[in-house]
């Protein structure tokens, strides 16, 4: 990264905090550091936001049915509880999906809901839940029917779990189970995560033990296919010879799911919401699990080589090296041109539980300085890159794990790697289950901000003036109306793909036109109006 002098972080946090009541105060300044790469110092995170401050989280539902299970085309997600949990969570993050055929079935632009009224919070919701599953199975005969637990179903009672079943044995030839992924459990979408990959754990994989053909056999967790991220991986597998079993859940289907035990490698791109699969499937299977990362160009190549290391097949490594060969100058071609414009430039990140870090790798080659960074919901191993013992217990199954040690059925427990393979790896600089964690790769001094308040995102624009603040919708607008470009890193704002090689240049491309336009320096933000300058007289 470009050396630039970083103003004094200590006396920056009081000015983000002097504003707060003292107990306020006295909280949010656990969850403002100031960066030590070389001594990396605790960050709260993965606690209840204080109420009032504007935050940007979202709720446990949304990490379950948005995240986790909603880009998985053909599973029917009906989400039990008043219209308005599923219509505003109705194709909002971009998830793109890829049918082999335009017949084939998509329900990824449907909106499916119980539509819960009053009657229903009074005296059960039951009865319509049976009523829905049974008419979107009449209209569409899905392999799978999911059903997700919005705030007022787990106040009433509701067993989404036993009617799933009940359902399920009724229908037949239909895979029916529920999530209890009320809003209010945890204390953020985190939450959610967890619960959605418990169930799909439990009632998905391993449903289907049909051997693929393939030498080189993985699974991609985490990766969704905001912008068409993942039909960019997918180019660059079958380029190296890698087969993809099962995606969780990017352009993902209900049949590649159930037979993602039989992979021989778990890759993790996203590093939060979905390594609790990782750990199920290595626990019962035996299938090890690596993080990756393919966004950025030098991750992407690192990733490819990780795949290949862990396989140790020669022919594989080779492939790998003649795609990244074939790959790079095309990239190459294009930083070259655009890095002298956006060299020394500074960035800002705030952003889910996991893309605030990758992110900083193309800002990096790009020659942009990250100030600040920090997570909505991520948890303190995603900040430190060190194993944390959870500081609050949030995960309603988190005892999961553990259970399943206990019940692994050694008939299905085949490890695909001995324990001396997988240390002789660790050796060669592979991190098998390790932790990555943002603040190695940030400057000192860089402020690392978790669960970060609207009035502190605006102070922060004032004192460090950055050339362009990554976050989301919530925070768009009105950071725009201050100068400063803002990039969406959840939607893409209609852009992307961002990963792989030809995302990275879609990236640069993109914060190119941002950091450049002569646009911003037109707005005047408001501390830089005169006293006398009126609001009408602005517009
Ligand atoms: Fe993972 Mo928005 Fe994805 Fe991450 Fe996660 Fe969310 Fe997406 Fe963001 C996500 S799964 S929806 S990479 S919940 S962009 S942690 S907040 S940074």
């Amino acid at each position: 990264p470009a050396k630039v002098n970083l103003p004094d972080p200590a006396s920056i946090t009081e000015e983000l905090i002097n504003k707060y009541p003292a107990k306020v105060a006295k909280k949010r300044r656990k969850s403002i550091v100031a960066n030590d790469p070389d001594t990396i110092p605790e960050v709260q995170a993965n606690v209840r936001t204080v109420p009032g401050i504007i935050t940007q989280r979202g709720c446990s539902y949304a990490g379950c049915k948005g995240v986790v299970l909603g880009p998985t085309r053909d599973i029917v997600n009906i989400v039990h509880g008043p219209i308005g949990c599923s219509f505003y969570a109705w194709l909002t993050r971009r998830n793109q999906t890829r049918p082999e055929t335009p017949e084939h079935e998509n329900y990824i632009t449907y909106c499916f809901s119980t539509d819960m009224q009053e009657e229903h919070v009074v005296f059960g919701g039951e009865k319509k839940l049976k009523v829905a599953i049974q008419e979107a199975y009449d209209l569409f005969h899905p392999k799978a029917i999911a059903i997700f637990s919005t705030c007022p179903v787990g106040l009433i009672g509701d067993d989404v779990h036993a009617v799933s079943r009940e359902m399920k044995e009724k229908l037949g030839d239909c895979n029916v189970f529920g999530f209890s992924c009320e809003g209010y459990r945890g204390v953020s979408q985190s939450a959610g995560h967890h619960i959605a990959n418990n169930g799909v754990f439990k009632h998905m994989v391993g449903n289907n033990n049909e051997i693929k053909p393939g030498k080189f056999k993985i699974n991609l967790l985490g990766e969704y296919n905001i912008g068409g991220d993942a039909f960019e991986i997918e180019r660059l597998l079958e380029k190296s010879g890698i087969t993809l079993i099962a995606s969780f859940s990017g352009n993902s289907t209900v049949g590649a799911m159930e037979n993602a035990h039989t992979a021989d490698l778990n890759i993790v791109q996203c590093h939060r919401s979905i390594n609790y699969m990782g750990d199920m499937m290595e626990t019962k299977y035996g299938i090890p699990w690596m993080k990756v990362n393919f966004v950025g160009v030098e991750s992407t190549a690192k990733s490819l080589r990780k795949i290949a290391e862990y396989f140790g097949d020669a022919e594989l490594k080779a492939k790998v090296e003649e795609v990244i060969a074939e790959e790079m100058p095309a990239v190459k071609e294009i930083i070259e041109e655009i890095r002298p414009r956006t060299e020394g430039k500074t960035a800002m990140l705030f952003v889910g539980g996991s893309r605030a870090h990758h992110y900083q790798d193309l800002f990096n080659e790009l020659g942009m300085t990250t100030l600040s960074a920090g997570y909505e919901f991520a948890h303190r191993d995603d900040y430190e890159g060190r194993e944390v013992l959870p500081n609050i217990k949030i995960d309603a199954d988190s005892k999961n794990i553990e259970e399943l040690k206990v019940t692994a059925d050694p008939e299905l427990y085949n490890p695909r790697k001995s324990p001396e393979e997988i240390e002789e790896l660790k050796a060669k600089g592979l991190e098998m289950n390790g932790y990555t964690g943002m603040m190695k790769q940030m400057v000192h001094k860089s402020l690392v901000i978790d669960d970060v308040s609207h009035y502190e995102s605006e102070k922060l624009i004032e004192i460090y003036k950055p050339d362009i603040f990554c976050a989301g919708i919530k925070k768009k607008y009105v950071v725009q109306k201050m100068g400063v470009p803002l990039k969406q890193l959840h939607s893409y704002d209609y852009g992307g793909p961002y990963t792989g090689f030809k995302g990275a240049v879609n990236f640069y491309k993109d914060i190119d036109r941002m950091v450049n336009n002569p646009v911003w320096k037109m707005i005047k933000a408001p501390w830089e109006k005169a006293e006398s300058e009126s609001l009408e007289a602005s517009y």
